[in-house]
């Protein structure tokens, strides 16, 4: 792990353990001083990492107060921390309901049901799963309970969508999409209870937390249900806050999911909880959505419509896998865009709360405009469940780099990064812990399978073997096999993820015609390539198809990993030679020169393939050669007339990705382990630098280098070797 990483995540874990109370985690040091519901379960994931027995308890003590009709309350009350917060017990008044937990002070209200998956994440992060099975068996009759209350309570037309009644029970409590019902809300001081806020204060801007009127409103509902005795069929008839809202209805379906395979693990059915997931997704993916927008908004079930206001809670449903492929491309290019910041836009964070192109837009004020940890940890998901990986590392970088460079704040500005709220915040300080995680868990379960099959293929495959040649004329077969190898670019690769659909593309037709074009290269001569750009474009094609043949081939499932030396052992005869993939990377197109895990360059001093060797080295190419893995640049055909600005766009791409990060706060860069490997390419440690330099987009980060450039901090992130499928 980059020692900077694990600077942080040591701050990270002091964070959540100055907010230790005993039993649970309080969000903040000052201005949340007790247990939210939500909240727990994003502290319970981050805890699961590296404390198994705090983060069951998060959960046990958050659960101990779940009333008996499976209401799992927004608040649980520090009976020692009263008096600091507004609204608290005396003013709930729960008590009025039947339901009430016994010796336990809560709120009147729920939140987003987080904790199947926190307790999926708990078991699976266990060392031994094994001891954390009692808990999972104790828990799930809870967690099944509080799904169960949903759907029966708050579901009153049993389509699978559940309503909120306040805005604190969505988690995101002044977005711009409770505007419009809550102006619906007449407030008469006379009869409106009396009332001081206490989250005002606590060295906190007052324009970045909801506004007066807004707390008027939030009374106005508190009041109603506790006047109804917390009674849902009364507060039902009398409410006019009932939304349906994408992101509580997504984490719902989604931890349905979990639940789902909870049950599974400790013997119970899981059909229920799969029923209702399904019912969810596909409530979600009809009602919530908006044609014209392109986008997932919330329902009013007072006025019986969706709300037109779109913000990020909208991109939710690809947390859940309730959008369909069209949806989820029609959300993507919203998401994509000026309003929720562009990849490589390069003056933006992903992804502000609320797009950033309407003039209600607010940068600074709470969940009208700034950037939210939890909210881009789910979407982030959201975004590989769909295959946008890109997309999804950009927004982890971000989430990596704000905390570091801004401290571990409640929200974030979406253009400068500034943190505003709370500082030493308790969720953003576990999903951090989480995000690490995930960055270097790879390497882990690569290695591991690695060492598992390791002789298994041991010897050098030649894949193009001859056994079935293709009718054509040798001179024609470089322009033939390069019309193949675009058709295969345009069926099976997407390029703007940067994905190979290997499922598709091993059985289909197009692939066994290139193969056996591929068997033609046995006739072929490398010399009758004219020019260097069809040089260029024609070994960039053939290394990044021979590694996509060798994936298949060799039944690659995880990683190209699985087959030690697999760069090495994979080849194409090629006329009276055989050419490795990593003779065609290190000895054509990197000029014959030593790779950095080898005594011995690829092509010795009588070895006639020296002439066919590429120079002066194009460093560009790093950033077209594609190794079969997530942190290689994503896969293109290349095609010899306009190979240089191909080269450039990938270049360009490559470097305001998350394989480039600069940190102004922390003196430093972290950067792909490509420029560690091919340094000498770039010109040595300065010739990369500069070359970052020219290609960054982001003008703070490219202020940074150049006043720091002597002085400059390196240090190189983790190479993601899962497949790119
Ligand atoms: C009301 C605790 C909670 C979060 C919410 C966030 C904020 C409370 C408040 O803080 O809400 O629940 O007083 O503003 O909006 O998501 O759970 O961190």
């Amino acid at each position: 792990m980059a020692k900077i990483f694990a600077d942080y995540v040591e701050r990270a874990k002091r964070i959540l353990d100055d907010n230790w109370t005993g039993s649970s985690t309080k969000p903040s040091p000052s201005l949340y001083p007790h247990q939210w519901n939500w909240d727990s379960g994003f502290i319970a994931i981050g805890r699961s990492h590296y404390d198994t027995a705090r983060a069951i308890q998060e959960i046990e003590t958050l659960f101990a107060a779940q009333w008996s009709n499976g209401m799992l309350p927004q608040i649980v009350f520090n009976p020692t921390e009263l008096g600091h917060y507004f609204p608290e017990p005396d003013f709930w008044q729960t008590e009025r309901s039947p339901h009430t937990p016994s010796g336990k002070l809560t709120s009147g209200i729920t939140m987003p049901p987080i904790h199947a998956i926190a307790v999926e994440k708990i078991y699976q992060n266990a060392r031994q799963p094994r001891r954390v099975r009692p808990f999972v068996e104790r828990i799930y009759p809870k967690l099944l309970a509080l799904h169960a209350y949903l759907y029966r309570e708050r579901d009153p037309n049993q389509e699978g969508l559940i309503y909120i009644r306040h805005p604190w029970e969505s988690g995101i409590d002044n977005s711009p999409t409770w505007d419009v019902p809550l102006k619906r809300i007449a407030i008469d001081k006379t009869s409106l209870p009396e009332y001081t806020r206490r989250d005002l204060g606590h060295g906190i801007d007052p324009r970045m937390r909801p506004s007066d009127d807004d707390y008027d409103r939030y009374v106005y509902l508190v009041d109603l249900c506790r006047q109804c005795d917390y009674d849902e069929f009364r507060i039902r008839e009398a409410c006019p806050f009932l939304i349906q809202d994408p992101l509580f209805n997504s984490i719902l379906c989604r931890a349905n999911e979990s639940l789902v395979r909870l049950a599974e693990t400790i013997g119970e059915s899981p059909e229920t909880p799969r029923s209702w997931a399904k019912n969810t997704a596909d409530a979600i993916s009809k009602k919530l959505w908006h044609e014209e927008h392109g986008m997932f908004d919330a329902y009013d079930l007072v006025s019986e419509q969706l709300i037109e206001v779109d913000t990020a809670a909208g991109f939710m449903p690809l947390y859940a896998g309730a959008a369909t492929r069209d949806q989820a491309e029609r959300l993507y290019n919203q998401l994509n865009s000026l309003s929720f910041c562009a990849l490589h836009q390069g003056n933006c964070f992903t992804i502000p709360n609320y797009d950033t192109q309407k003039e209600d837009f607010e940068r600074s004020n709470y969940w009208r405009g700034p950037i939210w940890i939890n909210i881009n940890w789910m979407l982030a998901q959201g975004l590989r469940r769909y295959g946008y990986t890109p997309k999804a590392d950009s927004l982890q970088k971000d989430l990596l780099q704000l905390p570091i460079r801004f401290c571990f704040y409640e929200y974030f500005d979406s253009f400068d990064g500034s943190g505003y709220g709370s500082d030493n915040f308790s969720w953003t300080a576990a999903l951090f812990i989480d995000l690490v995680q995930e960055f270097y868990e790879s390497e882990r379960s690569v290695a591991r399978v690695a060492s598992r099959i390791k002789d298994f293929f041991a010897k050098d495959t030649i894949l193009n073997d001859g056994s079935e040649m293709p009718d054509i004329d040798p001179n024609k077969l470089a322009g033939e096999l390069m019309h193949n190898i675009r058709i295969l670019r345009d069926r099976f690769y997407n390029t703007s993820r940067g994905l190979v659909d290997y499922e598709q593309l091993k059985d289909s037709s197009e692939f066994k015609h290139y193969r056996i074009l591929a068997n033609g290269l046995r006739e072929f001569r490398p010399s009758c390539l004219m020019g260097r750009k069809e040089k260029l474009a024609f070994w960039t094609n053939l290394y990044n198809t021979i590694v996509v043949d060798g994936i298949v081939t060799l039944g690659v499932k995880e990683s190209v990993k699985e087959v030690p030396g697999f760069f090495r052992r994979i080849k194409y005869a090629i006329g009276s030679h055989s050419f490795s993939a990593d003779d065609i990377e290190h000895g054509i197109l990197r000029g014959n020169v030593r790779p950095w895990f080898s005594p011995f360059r690829s092509f010795g001093a009588r070895d006639p393939r020296r002439g066919m060797i590429l120079t002066p080295v194009d460093p560009r190419i790093h950033f077209a050669l594609v190794c079969g893995s997530r942190s290689c640049a994503p896969i293109d055909y290349y095609d010899a007339e306009h190979v240089y600005e191909q080269l450039e766009a990938a270049a360009k791409g490559f470097i305001n990705s998350s394989e480039v990060l600069v940190l102004p706060e922390e003196g430093k860069m972290l950067v792909s382990e490509i420029f560690r490997w091919y340094e000498r390419d770039f010109g040595g440690k300065s010739g990369f630098i500069d070359f970052i330099f020219d290609y960054l987009a982001d003008e703070n980060a490219r202020r940074f280098i150049q006043e720091n450039y002597a002085s400059l901090h390196i240090e190189y992130l983790h190479y993601d070797w899962n497949l790119n499928r």
